[in-house]
């Protein structure tokens, strides 16, 4: 991948040297074989799908975040609110900075997220009815970092372990506006991070001082010595309005830092087997609130 500026994820500057960094492989050719999908998802951890939604389709969902962050002040008012530019400290902001956050159960979007050509995708490569977390993860994403490596499995691993988030950007996500990366091959690492995998980001001591201390459920807040440690290398995409990119819980993956002047627009939501256990902290109507209310105290 060329790319003009140095490329940083959680302040680290990557090595972009071949051995250490390259692009995602595609799997949209095979997007009507679910056997070549399955063996894909099992081989590389991950799908990447470019041009698996219809790019209008997208581009409104784009439209109605893009509204509702510029009802809530966010961006700047001399821009058109599509452009995703965010308000400069030193300009007042049409409506209070704090009105109401994105709506992440904004029908627009639960129509996109849920709807049958995704949730028909996840049955054919799970193999039966498919289910979601009705949890969305709305990322809104200002110049700055980006999110540091982790495996999503720390955060929803109270039901069934076989789960697959969809990130979907809405809008030209190339590397410098901060799109996802994938550590190449980590999904076969479990052994290795078994330790990082048992954790729950949601239990605490009851035994010690202090009481609750939040984990942020980072793997390391240093991608660049991570993946000298682990190997592989970082995979990432430009990545375009129709875009989507699959993988399992025990993918390791973060956001490269968005160096643009723009907001990153993206999405994460979960799917799973109808029939296996789900975990409770993501679905029902009160998802936002999970972290009191699952908090586990445990003997440590
Ligand atoms: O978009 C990001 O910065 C992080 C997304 C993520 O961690 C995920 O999709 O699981
Ligand atoms: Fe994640």
């Amino acid at each position: 991948m060329n790319t003009i500026i140095p490329l940083k994820s959680a302040g680290f500057v990557l090595d972009l040297n071949e051995t250490a960094f390259g692009n995602l492989r595609r799997s949209d050719d095979v997007l009507v074989d679910e056997k070549a999908l399955r063996s894909r998802m099992e081989e590389d951890g991950y799908l990447y799908l470019p041009g698996f939604f219809s790019r209008d389709e997208v581009l409104e969902v784009r439209r109605e975040l893009c509204s509702q962050l510029e009802r809530s002040g966010r961006l700047d008012p001399d821009f058109p609110a599509i452009d995703a530019m965010p308000c400069p400290a030193d300009k007042t902001p049409l409506f209070p900075k704090d009105a109401q956050p994105i709506n992440r159960r904004h029908p627009t979007l639960s129509r996109f997220l849920f709807g049958d050509q995704v949730m028909g995708f996840y049955s054919r490569i799970l193999g039966d009815v498919a289910r979601h977390y009705d949890h969305t993860w709305i990322r809104a994403v200002a110049p700055g970092r980006g999110t540091a490596p982790h495996c999503d499995l720390v955060y929803m691993g109270r039901g069934t372990h076989d789960v697959c988030t969809a990130w979907i950007p809405y809008g030209d996500t190339p590397p410098k506006v901060g799109g996802l990366m994938i550590l190449e091959g980590s999904h076969r690492q479990s052994e290795r991070l078994s330790n990082y995998l048992s954790q729950d980001v949601d239990t605490y001591c009851v035994n010690r001082p202090g009481g609750y201390k939040f984990k942020s459920g980072c793997l390391t807040k240093n991608p660049v010595t991570l993946r000298e440690k682990l190997g592989g290398r970082w995979l990432t995409a430009e990545f375009k309005p129709g875009d989507l990119l699959t993988f399992g819980m025990k993918l390791v993956h973060a956001s490269l830092d968005n160096q643009s002047d723009r907001i990153r627009l993206s999405t994460d939501t979960r799917y799973q087997l109808a029939m296996h256990k789900i975990d409770p902290r993501w679905v029902g109507t009160d998802t936002e609130e999970y972290a009191m209310k699952n908090r586990v105290g445990l003997i440590c």
